[in-house]
């Protein structure tokens, strides 16, 4: 069980004395509004791996909200006029800092998240990534100029920064994906506002320590990189909120689906990335020795809370059954232990509020026909424990696999042909990540063409989950469309103002209109 009572570890417990070498004291000032404040409810930070409190953060009110959208948008006003290059140098700088406590940052996300130290400092490394191509953008975003089809005329687009954009991320990834957006979005001109979960503060409160300390340096006004914890009535007035044209928001359909019509509602753009159900489909000419560390990867990292995370296995009916054992055997030898240390595989989930919903959705599945494979159960121990699982017998359509479930469940699912497997890969709702494994190149293209998956990524024997950052991330129907990270994801940070100049003494109308 979780507790917010007894004594905060990053004073009594020496693995949390790191903490301090972040900035995070055991009571912090949840929102920097251009100066550091919150006056709102203290929320206490509580860690996965034994469910004790880490540390108390104070969280914003709605006057320190407002403070905080006015005064980004007055830093805009400088930033924006900044050129480019010199912004992506900010950038640049700001990937150093973090690349210096990479190995502190990564145990923050261990101890608040519960992720295993590789995955903690992956993220790190993630932010690290795109600050590098945000830098090399900084001299990049280019616009066309087009041939006009009046003499003496020049037809050209300029981007523009937008203004203010807003931040949501979700707790499994509140580094990597508040530092995507911000990355491009300072090197496009724009300003930000971040709201994380809830259940990050500290991870919100060391990471804007570090952004604003290489702002000052550089004489530069913090309020470039503002953030404000608080709950769902930060996110809702931040959806409704004028002042902020780009709201990019990381969370589940249901959150999403409000926050876009918000957003929607008054014309404001939004990126939305909503939830997966991504599958992995192993066809019989597949290389089974990629299949199984890819598949345990993709299933059981980050205990099964990516949103690629892989949910169905697609396995052909002719190696099903060896597909399944050899599986069983490797979940056998997965680590499960305390996120810190060096050889632990799989560590707790976030929070209590996972293990209902694995013991849900592990009950729900039996009720619906699934056999258990592996796990199935609660792990008795401190802290979130559940058992990595896999599940077989259920037909393609189950709701419950058609459900997102943010936990270590994998069903898995008995085809006869590719053709059925990509049938069933596009019948849920959600369209995120999928993988296919085969050796067949007719089949690859197949796969990446109009009929093959529907989702926006699209993988050959990898698997679902750990994306790179050049690539466009993000995913279509219920996952929301929005892209993030690399290829062109920056033009959704900017206005294109499409400019045409007469530089000619004539004044002829597009067309051919005469107007006399
Ligand atoms: C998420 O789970 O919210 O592709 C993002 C991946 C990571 C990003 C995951 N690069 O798994």
């Amino acid at each position: 069980m979780q507790s917010t009572d007894g004594p905060l570890l990053i004073d009594s417990d020496p693995q949390f004395a790191f903490l301090k070498d972040l900035g995070l004291n055991a009571d912090n000032k949840g929102v920097f509004n251009g100066s550091w404040c919150g006056s709102g409810e203290i929320v206490t930070s509580v860690c996965p791996f034994n469910g004790k409190p880490i540390a108390r953060v104070q969280q914003g009110t709605k006057e320190e909200y407002n403070t905080a959208v006015e005064n980004s948008i007055e830093a805009w006003h400088d930033w924006a006029k900044i050129p480019g290059p010199k912004r992506g140098e900010i950038v640049r700088q700001i990937g150093d800092a973090l690349r210096e406590k990479k190995t502190e940052l990564g145990k923050l996300l261990s101890v608040e998240v519960g992720k295993i130290l590789p995955e903690g400092e992956g993220e790190i490394q993630e932010f690290v990534d795109v600050c590098d191509y945000a830098v090399g953008l900084s001299r990049m975003f280019g616009g066309n100029v087009f041939p006009s089809e009046r003499p003496g005329h020049a037809l050209l687009e300029q981007w523009n920064p937008i203004g203010l954009v807003g931040v949501i991320t979700a707790f499994n990834f509140p580094i990597a994906v508040y530092g995507w957006n911000t990355s491009l979005s300072l090197a496009c001109g724009n300003t930000v506002l971040w709201k994380g979960a809830p259940s990050t503060p500290l991870v919100s409160v060391a990471i804007t320590k570090i952004m604003t300390e290489t702002l000052i340096k550089n004489g530069i006004s913090p309020a470039v990189c503002t953030m404000v914890n608080g709950g769902a009535d930060i996110g809702e007035a931040m959806s409704h909120d004028n002042r902020i044209p780009l709201l990019s928001f990381t969370g589940s359909t249901e959150v999403g689906n409000k926050v876009g019509t918000a957003v929607q509602k008054r014309f404001g753009r939004s990126l939305l990335e909503l939830g997966g159900n991504n599958a992995i489909i192993v066809m019989e000419d597949a290389d089974l020795d990629m299949v199984v560390p890819a598949v345990l990867f993709a299933s059981v990292g980050t205990t099964g809370q990516r949103c690629t995370t892989t949910r169905r296995l697609i396995v052909h009916e002719s190696v099903h059954n060896q597909v399944l054992e050899r599986l069983k055997k490797a979940y056998q030898q997965v680590r499960i232990g305390n996120p810190l240390e060096a050889d632990t595989l799989y560590g707790p989930m976030h929070s209590q509020m996972g293990i209902d919903l694995y013991d849900k959705a592990v009950a729900d599945a039996q009720a619906q026909g699934a056999k258990l494979e592996y796990g199935g159960k609660r792990i008795d121990r401190d802290g979130f424990y559940v058992e990595p699982t896999i599940m077989s017998g259920l037909k393609h359509d189950a709701d419950i696999v058609h459900t997102e479930t943010f936990a270590p469940i994998l069903y898995i699912l008995k085809t006869k042909s590719l053709e059925e497997a990509i049938s069933w890969n596009n019948e849920v709702k959600q369209g995120l990540s999928s993988s296919l494994f085969t050796q067949n190149l007719e089949r690859i293209f197949q796969w990446m063409g109009p009929h093959g998956s529907d989702c926006g990524v699209v993988n050959v024997n990898i698997p679902t989950s750990g994306a790179e950052i050049g690539g466009a991330f993000g995913g279509e129907k219920h996952t929301g469309g929005g892209r993030e990270s690399g290829s062109d994801a920056w033009k959704q940070y900017m206005r294109r103002s499409t400019c045409t100049i007469n530089y000619s003494k004539e004044l002829p109308l597009a067309q051919g209109i005469k107007f006399e």
